[in-house]
């Protein structure tokens, strides 16, 4: 009996984890081409093999939310706004514009900008005075 109770509890933890990557997604105004790919480093993650890229890191940090904290930060260091890449710049829920896809991956350190050595080194250190 026990055991069956376990089973079902890591049954239904397993169903939990999957599912609450579609609700993730709707927090983004833009989701295509990245779809998956933009939290996760697979295109089609599972719940046993759901890694998350730099940009799903900080998005969990965030309490899972999309706001202009999140769009203001440069998870993948890549020297563009994670709101630039996601296509909503200041992070209101509202895609830029005519924007119906993603500029870049914000998970993926891409050719979205001209983000030299020395740019990346100035944003983390100040990324570092955020996050305390
Ligand atoms: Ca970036
Ligand atoms: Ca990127």
């Amino acid at each position: 009996m026990i055991v069956a109770a376990l089973g079902l509890g890591l049954v239904l933890l397993g169903v939990e984890t999957a599912g609450a990557t579609p609700q993730d997604m709707i927090e983004l105004p833009v989701t295509t081409p990245n779809l998956c790919a933009t939290c996760h480093v697979l295109d089609s993650p599972s719940a046993g093999d759901a890694a998350l890229n730099l940009f799903g890191l900080d998005f969990l940090e965030n309490g899972r939310v999309w706001d202009s904290d999140l769009a203001q930060l440069d998870s993948d260091g890549d020297g563009c706004l994670n709101g630039v890449e996601v296509g909503d710049s200041d992070g209101d829920g509202v895609a830029d514009g005519n924007v119906t896809e993603q500029a870049g991956n914000p998970g993926v350190r891409d050719n979205c900008g001209s983000g030299s050595l020395v740019d990346e080194r100035t944003w983390d250190a100040l990324k570092a005075m955020f996050d305390r």
